[in-house]
């Protein structure tokens, strides 16, 4: 079985992951490059293209399995609008707060930085090239999609709405969150706080995923809720000998592409260019029922109160619109 570094393969009736990066990832001005990519042969997370969203609920989101969906985006404008210069005249003037400090050692550094959006486009575009995480621009990380893109559901009416549960589908992008960063940004490996369902997509350049189900959680030493202490890129198993046991799968999104991750599934997510994404954080009525339960596991209360409120929506009937404005400072919040 032989492959070109960075393509799915198939052999042996089994999918795998080539790492994209057969040694470390180019090196910028002079540094040590932090991110050799050891593990070439993690098993691919599966992919389907033209998933109807019938099976798409059917045999992924009730089997609790992820999946990637190429070109899910492909007909929907917002692939090729959302460049910097729309975002410089839609929303430049805006002040965004960034973050500085996730890295491989976690979000015990984690600070913020206020800029205006426009400097911070230009930044992007001027920048030169860090993988080091001291040097590298801060990541506009996890901020509400329509702060940053008012008109986004116009761009991407061209997506079927029953890829989301009913309850969300008129308003399913005032729940979305956006991304944008440099190559080499990361999120350490964690899990969605409130134990939500993810539905993640690439707008621009590419990103490298590794997951792990929520079983194997305690191979990866948990810290303040939902981070894992382990570096899922390059694990020391001396200090985490555990995640000897773990069972990672891997895959890149490329723009255009959706990743769906079922609840509590552990991801690490490494930015291959200067990525723009979003996500859908969203709860079948099940799931919110367990988002509520999880208190009894050390889920932070303020986690709890909002799963409560859209748990109330999904199985009363209170519409979103009515539930939104109660859950909006949630996200505002996340980190
Ligand atoms: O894109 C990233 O850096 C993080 C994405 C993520 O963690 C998520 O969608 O939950």
């Amino acid at each position: 079985m032989t492959a070109e570094p960075g393509h799915v393969v198939s052999g042996h009736g089994l999918h795998f992951w080539e790492c994209p990066h057969p040694g470390p990832l180019p090196k910028g001005e002079g540094e040590e490059s932090r991110n050799p990519c050891p593990h070439q042969g993690y098993p691919a997370v599966e992919r389907r293209e033209n998933l109807a969203p019938r099976e798409f609920f059917a045999e992924y989101v009730a089997k609790n399995r992820p999946v990637l969906l190429p070109g899910l985006l492909r007909d929907c404008p917002a692939l090729s609008r959302w460049n910097f210069d729309h975002l410089r005249a839609v929303s430049g003037q805006r002040g965004v707060k960034l973050k500085q400090g996730l890295t491989d050692d976690g979000v015990a550094g984690l600070t913020s930085v206020d800029a205006r959006l426009g400097d911070y486009l230009d930044a992007l575009e001027n920048q030169t090239e860090h993988s080091s995480p001291g040097e590298r621009l801060p990541y506009l990380h996890d901020v509400p999609l329509t702060s940053i893109l008012p008109e986004a559901a116009t761009d991407l009416a061209a997506l079927a709405a029953e890829y989301f549960p009913p309850w969300y589908r008129e308003r399913r992008w005032q729940f979305a969150q956006f991304f944008l960063g440099p190559r080499h940004s990361l999120t350490p490996l964690h899990f969605d706080c409130l134990l939500t369902h993810n539905l993640f997509f690439q707008v621009m350049g590419r990103k490298r995923f590794i997951l792990l189900p929520y079983a194997q959680l305690a191979c990866c030493y948990r810290y303040r809720w939902r981070w894992c202490a382990v570096d899922a890129e390059q694990p020391d198993f001396a200090r985490h000998p555990l995640y000897r046991q773990a069972q990672p799968q891997a895959c890149i999104v490329e723009a255009g592409d959706a990743l769906y991750m079922p609840p509590g599934m552990l991801h690490h997510v490494r930015s291959l260019d200067t990525a723009m994404s979003f996500n859908v954080d969203w709860h079948t009525p099940d799931s919110a029922l367990r988002g509520v339960l999880a208190a009894g596991q050390g889920m932070p209360l303020k986690n709890v109160y909002y799963n409560a409120l859209i748990a109330l929506g999904l199985w009363s009937g209170i519409s979103a619109a009515r539930v939104l404005p109660w859950y909006r400072a949630y996200l505002n919040y996340v980190s």
